[in-house]
């Protein structure tokens, strides 16, 4: 039996950064996200009677790290759906891996999607986000469509993203890919550094609480204005909890901020934008779907050696074959 199924990444308006449960990955903080419509990753995974699992990610085995994140997430759909089959996972990213464009998100919703369908699981939603979870935080928000808030929670049953509505104006994600390249610190191992070692984490944990509050009630009330306001905060304080860290965590470089600047600058002109960063120096811009283009022009005119892509909110995971 196979099962197919594709997800998009999600990027956070209010940041997920730092864990409370390593092993079950409980946040610190709730944190909410625009499922993009670029970049899915599609993942096949077909029920085997081999010894072990096997895992492929574009064409290459993977070992180590990242396969035993993929087989947590086996592991909690065979707990649930009372079976032992190992399994053989085939996945395929169009996004670069591990630049901080979310490819983890797409990637373990996909992963949680097909599995649970092909060990015959019936999961909702909901469950589904907290079995993408195992795989990597923020994939629990890649199982919607559009905006999602991931409830911290404080257990495996507490933890989940859900979907809220927006009826605001259409959103666009304009994404400046300034580097491709890996990353030298992966997230998992910032987080905890920051968790461990940074004077500002606690405050970090505290006001985030207020701002994902603050941030909910503005997308209920479909205040773009408010929304990108406590993106940018949000983005910042998560950024300053890291720069705390010892050794520091610098995922922000001179085009990183040279991007913020022009932002703000866009901003003063009267088109709605505003900037995010994540694991890495790219830095994505919410604003209009009917301003994007303009986005796009006003930023590659300050930045030309970027590339620009323009993203709209994206559908949730979903199978794609019978
Ligand atoms: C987020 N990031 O909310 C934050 C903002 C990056 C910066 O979630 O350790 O791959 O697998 O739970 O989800 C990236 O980290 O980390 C992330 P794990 P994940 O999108």
């Amino acid at each position: 039996m196979t099962s197919t199924a594709t997800a998009h990444p999600n990027i956070a308006l209010a940041k997920y950064w730092g864990k409370r449960d390593d092993a079950l990955i409980i946040p610190a903080t709730g944190s909410l996200s625009l499922t993009l419509d670029v970049f899915p990753t599609t993942t096949s995974v077909t029920v085997s009677d081999d010894a072990a699992d096997a895992v492929e990610l574009d064409g290459a085995a993977l070992a180590g790290e990242e396969s035993n994140r993929v087989r947590s997430v086996l592991d909690r759909v065979r707990e649930l759906s009372g079976r032992t089959e190992k399994a053989r996972v085939v996945s395929v990213n169009t996004v670069p891996t591990a630049a901080g464009l979310a490819s983890s998100a797409a990637a373990f919703a996909a992963l949680a999607t097909a599995a649970a369908d092909a060990f015959g699981l019936s999961a909702d939603d909901r469950m589904l986000s907290r079995i993408a979870r195992r795989g990597s935080g923020s994939a629990s928000r890649s199982i919607f469509r559009g905006v999602a808030r991931w409830n911290a929670g404080t257990d495996d049953e507490s933890s989940y993203a859900e979907p809220l509505a927006w009826h605001g104006p259409a959103l666009a994600m304009v994404v400046a890919i300034v580097s491709s390249k890996r990353k030298a610190v992966s997230s998992r191992t910032a987080m905890r550094r920051t968790v461990e070692t940074s004077p500002y984490f606690a405050a970090w944990v505290a006001s985030s609480a207020t701002l994902l509050e603050q941030m909910s009630d503005a997308v209920a009330a479909g205040d773009l204005e408010t929304v990108g306001e406590l993106t940018e905060q949000s983005a910042l304080r998560m950024h300053a909890s890291m720069f705390g860290a010892v050794p520091p965590v610098r995922y922000l470089s001179a085009a990183s901020l040279a991007l913020f600047d022009t932002v703000l600058n866009l901003r003063s002109d009267g088109i709605e934008a505003y900037a995010t960063a994540d694991a890495g120096p790219n830095v994505k811009v919410l604003c209009r779907s009917d301003q994007a283009a303009e986005v796009v022009a006003g930023l590659s005119a300050v930045i030309p050696d970027a590339d620009y892509v323009v993203a709209h909110a994206g559908p949730g995971a979903h199978i794609v074959d019978g």
